[in-house]
Order: structure tokens, then sequence, then C-alpha cells
């Protein structure tokens, strides 16, 4: 019953698909399958156990002083935030609040952020949780251009937008009508317009099938997913699309042409054991030039208050190549995780529940909408038995794929091409090149420039859900493993452990070169910008109170200032300072203020003013000798 793996092949078996019992242990964490975990790997593939004590040139370990050659973008999961990692080092270098305030920025505590947030109409924040899974930044080319990242909100279903010169959120949206939203995905190219070579659309996958409109039946055949299109420059949703099934990650192709998003769901079922009960589930393949024409013939519905456009992409009104919107490629069991290659080629489904990749030849599904392939599934070129859970896949842009595998808590090193030839039927094509152990139960993985044109082969990181043993016990809450391995040469090596705060799922990696990051801000960027000490001052409306001030090290502009009992207060705080790390913070005893002001950037709060007394205002973040003493005093009277 042991597999080749040298060869990768398979008695179809009980390793063919997990079965539920395996998968009530997949809840609990625990390898359940390890009564039919792969037997010992043949020569040749032998699981990759090397310390990591040859790194294969890549050194992981800088010196003092040394900077990193890669940026990462890692999601924060439910802390809502986007973290920023040097690699190979591993170091946090930065965490870009999103969807959760957060006390070092004074996110969600500035007008400026509570605007971007989103908030009720008494002004309070919309939302104060949020999950995010997958971030993803703009291209151009085929490369990364250093534009915008973005990152979804699963709880919420909202998108949130990365400007990359100064690595903060600038905006927020929320989707209409879905719920789960959680892949996404940018485009590369336009799909009409060959000369637009670069990002003008991102596309988002809705996981849960909810009524439409959302009626609260419990009667789930009524239940829908949409496929949204969201436009990268104004943030409004463009189009959604109505499917047979669910959505989960998404990928897009580099000619613009096509986006897709891997299906668990096609039973549409509500309780885990009717998700699971077909063999095949799909993968959906969205015709974006012919979706868009169809928006513009008013060949749309709408739901509930949403404006926004929504198609029918449901399998029946799509049986037709010619004018499809959407294709489905069937992929066995669950698939999770859908992946293009850098070649352009291909897009890979992991089978989760079934121990396998779908590889899926573009060229192909495009002749299918060409009606020049007769079924859709013929644009399967490879379906391979990997392991047990495979997930994601990344690239080394030298023909090999890395994917996870969560039961196995492995990642294996597969050659497509060889892939498409064993599926052929040459079985003595040798695909899998390589296992390595991880620590532990990997979802997400990718490689440095992985799912660009430039994919450089050298790095790949591995987010593993559970440390276990890795870190100095710190109490029930564990945090996630990061591992860096070297995959420079033909075997894998494993680096580094980085524990990291929970709790990533997805992220990039890119050549630091590729982003251009201004380290100060323009006073022009702030339409409230306070230019001049001298417009500092305290004017009033009524009970609203405006209060401009400015600061620059060792001062505030204002030595103190004076409002009343119950009045709305408004501060606006600009830092006039331009040297590069002059951070200056503002917080307010008793009045739950506090924010910082980066060198040229302005921000503003707004409070009401507590009891009479002296309030000792200070600035919270080191910027001088004279620190400490950097204060100003509110006056509140009577
Ligand atoms: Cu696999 Cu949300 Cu990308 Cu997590 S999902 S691992
Ligand atoms: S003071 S350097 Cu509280 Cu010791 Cu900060
Ligand atoms: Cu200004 Cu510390
Ligand atoms: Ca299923």
């Amino acid at each position: 019953q042991a597999p080749d793996e040298t060869t990768g092949a398979v008695a179809p078996s009980r390793r063919r698909f997990i079965n539920s019992a395996a998968l009530a242990g997949l809840g609990l964490g625990v390898v359940a399958c390890s009564e039919s975990k792969p037997a010992a790997p043949a020569a040749g593939a032998a699981a990759s156990t090397a310390p990591a004590a040859a790194h294969g040139g890549n050194p992981g370990h800088l010196k003092p002083g040394e900077l990193d050659s890669y940026y990462g973008l890692w999601s924060g999961g439910h802390t809502g935030d986007v973290r920023v990692l040097g690699l190979p080092s591993g170091r946090e270098i930065l965490r870009i609040p999103c969807f959760n305030p957060d006390a070092l920025v004074g996110w969600g505590h500035t007008n400026e952020s509570k605007k971007i947030m989103g908030t009720k109409a008494d002004g309070t924040l919309r939302y104060t949780v949020a999950d995010t899974h997958h971030t993803h930044a703009s291209y151009k080319d085929g490369n990364y251009d250093g534009r915008y990242a973005w990152v979804n909100d699963k709880i919420n279903s909202r998108i949130a937008r990365i400007r990359l010169d100064y690595f903060v959120c600038d905006k927020i949206t929320q989707l209409p009508n879905v719920q789960g939203f959680h892949g996404i995905f940018p485009d590369k190219r336009d799909p009409v317009d060959a000369a637009i070579n670069y990002t003008t659309r991102v596309f988002c996958g809705a996981e849960f099938s909810i009524p439409l409109p959302n009626t609260g039946t419990l009667d789930d055949k009524k239940y829908r997913s949409l496929f949204s299109c969201v436009d990268a420059e104004t943030m409004e949703v463009r189009w959604q699309a109505m499917i047979d099934g669910n959505c989960d990650l998404v990928a897009t192709s580099y000619d613009g042409k096509l986006a897709a998003t891997n299906q668990y769901n096609t039973e549409m079922g509500a309780k885990y054991e009717d998700m699971m009960s077909a063999e095949r589930d799909a993968c959906v393949f969205f015709h974006i030039a012919r979706i868009e024409a169809a928006v513009k013939a008013g060949k749309f519905k709408t739901f509930g208050s949403s404006k926004v456009p929504v198609v029918d992409a449901t399998r029946e009104a799509n049986a037709d190549p010619k004018t499809a919107l959407s294709a489905y490629v069937s992929v066995p069991k669950n698939p999770h995780g859908v992946n293009a290659s850098p070649d352009q080629k291909y897009f890979i489904c992991a089978g989760k529940l079934s121990p396998t990749a779908t590889v899926i030849e573009l060229a192909k599904v495009l002749d299918w909408f060409e009606g020049k392939l007769e079924k859709t599934d013929a644009a399967i070129v490879a379906e391979v038995e990997l392991g047990l859970g495979p997930l994601h896949t990344g690239f080394d842009g030298r023909g090999n794929a890395f994917t996870t595998l969560f039961l196995d808590s492995q990642v294996v090193k597969w050659n497509v091409e060889k892939a498409i030839a064993f599926h052929k039927g040459d079985k003595t094509a040798k695909y899998v090149v390589d296992r390595i152990d991880v620590q532990y139960q990997p979802g997400h993985l990718n490689a440095s420039q992985s799912e660009t044109v430039a994919a450089d082969g050298k790095y790949l990181a591995v987010g593993c859900k559970f440390s276990k043993d890795r870190f100095l016990p710190v109490g029930p809450l564990h945090p996630e493993n990061e591992q860096l391995i070297d995959i420079s040469g033909e075997k894998m090596v494993l680096m580094a452990d980085h524990p990291v705060r929970g709790e990533p799922h997805d992220f990039i990696i890119f050549k630091r070169d590729l982003l251009k990051p201004k380290q100060v801000y323009a006073l022009d960027d702030f339409p409230h910008a306070v230019k001049d000490p001298k417009e500092s001052g305290v004017t009033r409306n009524g009970k609203k109170v405006l209060v401009k001030m400015t600061s620059q090290a060792p001062a505030f502009s204002l030595r103190e200032f004076t409002v009343k009992k119950g009045d709305e207060v408004t501060l606006i705080l600009t830092n006039l300072d331009k040297v590069e790390d002059l951070t200056h913070g503002f917080a307010v005893p008793g009045h739950n203020i506090n924010f910082i002001v980066n060198p040229q950037e302005t921000a503003s709060v707004t409070f009401t003013a507590g009891e009479p007394g002296v309030y000792w205002c200070y600035c919270t973040h080191f910027c001088h000798a004279l620190h400490l003493e950097m204060r100003t005093r509110m006056v509140v009277e009577a």
C-alpha cells in the first residue's frame, strides 16, 4: 500500500481520501492520520532533516546593522493588522493597523483613522474585530510595483488597502451581500486593454453562502455566494458574480483574462458532513471581459439596498462556452488554495481532503471559452498525489512547486512538468523532488517572489499553525511558527524558526528594491495641517472647541490651553519636525487619548472635556533628551 514517493505512484487506497474520522482529529490539531502516514521515502526523496548548518549560500543570520534583502507582508489574522517582516532575518519591523484599533499609533482613535475604518451615527467605530487572512500587492508587468497591498477581513467582509509608500491603510470597503470574504487577489493586467499592464481590479471570494436576499431562512437551497470585483483605485465594488457552490481562495492569470476561485462546497451544504459528501468539488474560472460586457449591457440584478450589479455565473446559465461568463473545472474533494505558476501557464489547486494537487492549464480553459475544448475538465493536465492534507502552493521559478501538507506536517517539492508527464502516462516521471518536515501543521507557504514572473527560488516561508515545543513555554497560548527554508538547492534546508503573534495566514515575500518607501510625510498630504506654529490656538463655536497645535522637539506650540467642562474638543496636531524617525506622541490623561504624529504628519482627535482641573498632556513617543519635559497643560474650567 505504501506509495512510491519517488514516482508518486500510489495504489488507490485509504490514503486516497481522508475520512470523517480523520477530519474530527483535524479540528483538534492532531495528526489523526498517523496510522496512514507515508512510508519511509525511497532514496532520492528522503525527508530533509539536514541541519541548518548548510545554508546553501543563503545566510539567514544578519550581523547587527545589516539590512534584510526581502520584505515580507504577513496578514495578522484576528489582530486585524498586516505585519512587515524582514527576510531572511524574520525580524518584525512594523505592524500596519487596518481593521482593529491600535494603541501605538492611535489607529481607531484619531479622526482620520476612524473615517477610514468607518463609524456609526454616534461616531464610535462600526467594528473593532476583524480576521485578516490574505494579503497581496499590486502588479505591473507581472511583478510587484510597490503601489498598494490589499488584505481581507473575513468577519465583516471588508477589504483594506495599504499604501506602500507610507505603509498605512488608506481605504476600507465593505462588500455587500456576502459573508466569510476569504480569498483575495489583484489582477495583473487589464482583460481588454492590452496597454494597461498593471493592477486595476481586486477579486474577492465569499466563502459562506447566505440567503439572497438575507431573509434568515434555514433553507440552504436558497443560499448563494458572490464573487466580487473591487476597483483598485476607487475601492468601490464594480460588480459581483453569483455562482453555484462557494468561493475560497482566489488566483488571477498573468494575461488579465481569467480569475478563479477554488470551491470546497459545491454541495452547497450547511453542515460539514454535507460539505464533504461529493467526490469532486471545483475551481470556477471567470471570464472577466465577458462579465464586464454583460454588466455594460445591463444583464444583471441587484440585491437589497446594494446598487452593485450582480451577473449570473451559475452553471446552468453558462452552459454555452461561447457566451459563458464562468467555467467550472472539477477538483477532488474540498480543495483549498489555488495558485498561479510563475511561468504563467497553470493554476494549481491543492486537494486538502484529497492527497492530490490538480494542475489546470489556462490556455485550455480559454480554449473552452472559445468552444475549442469539449469539456472543462479537459483543461486538467495533471492530478498527482503529494501527501496528506495539501493546502497551499508556492514556486521557485525553475519549474518546481512547493505544497504544504497539513496532516503530514511537511512541505513537498515537486516538479510541475514531470507531474504532467506522469499524469499523461509516463510512470517513470519522478515528480516528487524532496520532502521536509516542518513544525507543525503548515497552512500557507510562499517563496520569495513566488507569485510573480520574477520568482527567484531563494527562500520559502512556511506558516506553521502549531508551534508546540519549538519555543519557551508561555502558558496556554502558543505563538505560530513561521519557518524559513532555503530552497536555492535541490534539497530544502530548514534555516530558522520565527515565533509570531497569532495568527497570520498568508504572506508575500519580495525583493526590497521593489519598494521606495517615504520616511517623512509631506505637510500637503493633510488638508488640516497646521503649517505654522503661529496658527496655533483655541477657537470656539458654541460648545465646539478647535485646538490647533504643532510639535517640534522638545515642545508643543501651546504651553497651555483652556476649554470648558462638557466641550466637544477637536485637537489638531501637526508634527513640524522633518527629521526622519522623529515621531511625537500626544496623550491626555483621563480622556482616553493617545496618538502619534510622524515627521510632517497631521492627526486630530475629538473628545469631551471632563471634570474641571489641570491635565498634563505629554509626549508619549521618545523624541529628544527633553522628551519627558515635552508637555502642555489642558485646563478644564467649570
Ligand atoms: Cu489556508 Cu484563510 Cu489562506 Cu488560513 S486560509 S492557512
Ligand atoms: S523613562 S527612557 Cu520612563 Cu526611564 Cu523612558
Ligand atoms: Cu516629543 Cu517625546
Ligand atoms: Ca465538498
